[in-house]
């Protein structure tokens, strides 16, 4: 009786999970539905945002809050070269690790974009 009880329970979840996911799809899949995941296109799971633009460090190298990465930023990013600096990582913070290599080259592909996108921030700019 008991596994017949399982067993129902199981064919239930499976028909209900696909309504959940449809309804908030996780487009990067980390596991935080579009429509509140602060870097939409990139998974993020621990939506780290250091300045609280609600723009998710991981899609977030407007360091002036601009809309738009360039010159500026790039003078943000130089101050905290070599420093422990969650804001200018371009990858996950990692506890006692410094801004470096890794970081830069995920300035450079970001260079001329703009952030985001966000889904906390519907609209035409995100992260503003
Ligand atoms: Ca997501
Ligand atoms: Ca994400
Ligand atoms: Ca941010
Ligand atoms: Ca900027």
């Amino acid at each position: 009786m008991r596994l017949m009880i399982t067993a129902a329970m199981f064919a239930f979840l499976l028909w209900v999970t696909p309504a959940f996911a449809g309804s908030n799809p996780d487009l990067d899949l980390d596991g935080v539905g579009d429509t509140i995941d602060n870097c939409s296109e990139h998974p993020n799971s621990d939506q780290d945002d250091t300045d609280a633009d609600f723009c998710g460090n991981l899609c977030d190298a407007d360091y002036e809050q601009n809309g738009s990465i360039g010159a500026g930023d790039f003078n943000g990013f130089r101050s905290g070269w070599l420093l422990e600096e969650p804001l200018y990582k371009g990858t996950q913070p990692v506890e006692g690790a410094l801004v470096g290599a890794g970081d830069f080259n995920y300035f450079r592909s970001a260079w001329l974009g703009t952030p985001g996108p966000s889904g906390t921030t519907p609209g035409t700019v995100a992260c503003p």
